[in-house]
């Protein structure tokens, strides 16, 4: 089912269900060639979630800021491949909640495990804002945070659950958000932690 949580937030609740065996699988396929790492903040600070990414491009992190690069900095080789399946996900995602034109090329693979939190932030190292973001929840449930346009504007608490995708557009893509403190537990399929696909439009 469908539902607008805010104006350009739309919330596909278990979209990604069907899915989560093929995706789980792929994902070890991907992490083999591209493994979890712990990037730094330009302000020199360990980032507490880890992360990969596929597609031709990664988003990266380091001493020279927040960025998008075509090849891994651990391998020096190209990004694994974005599985076709994930990219139809994203764009059908897209399409129903109203963005008929979305073909991402870039997938950020993030992993929560227990205690671990996003602070509030906005993603803004994209090229144009016009492409929504979408989002697919995997493994254990968590706590998303939805802020304003402005850092001190109040958030709301949206509970986000495994297979749940949400789709950013419009005037809620440049929203601060977050991810409060991930809950100790165990998922089937993913186990101890929370996986989320972040699809993204780069270039
Ligand atoms: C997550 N990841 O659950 C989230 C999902 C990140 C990140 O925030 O930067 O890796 S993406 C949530 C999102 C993206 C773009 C805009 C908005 C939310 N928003 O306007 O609220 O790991
Ligand atoms: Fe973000």
């Amino acid at each position: 089912q469908l539902e607008e949580i805010e104006p350009g937030v739309v919330l596909l609740r278990g979209a990604a269900n069907h899915l989560a065996t093929d995706i789980h699988q792929q994902l070890d396929a991907i992490l083999n060639i591209s493994p979890f790492r712990h990037m730094f903040t330009p302000g020199g600070r360990r980032m507490a979630v880890a992360t990969s990414s596929c597609g031709p491009y990664g988003w990266i992190s380091d001493k020279n800021g927040y960025r998008y690069h075509s090849a891994d900095p651990l391998t020096e080789q190209p990004w694994p491949a974005m599985p076709a399946n994930w990219a139809r996900l994203a764009s059908e995602s897209a399409l129903h909640a109203g963005f008929p034109d979305f073909l991402p090329d870039s997938c950020l693979i993030n992993r929560y495990q227990t205690d671990t939190q996003l602070s509030l932030h906005q993603d803004k190292n994209e090229r144009d804002f016009k492409h929504p973001i979408v989002s697919v929840s995997l493994g254990l449930s968590a706590q998303f945070l939805l802020g304003g346009m402005r850092r001190e504007d109040a958030s709301r608490k949206i509970p986000l659950m495994h297979g749940d995708v949400l789709v950013w557009g419009n005037q809620s893509r440049l929203r601060f958000h977050g991810i409060s403190r991930i809950q100790c537990g165990y998922h089937p399929l993913f186990g101890d932690c929370r996986i989320n696909l972040t699809f993204r439009r780069a270039n």
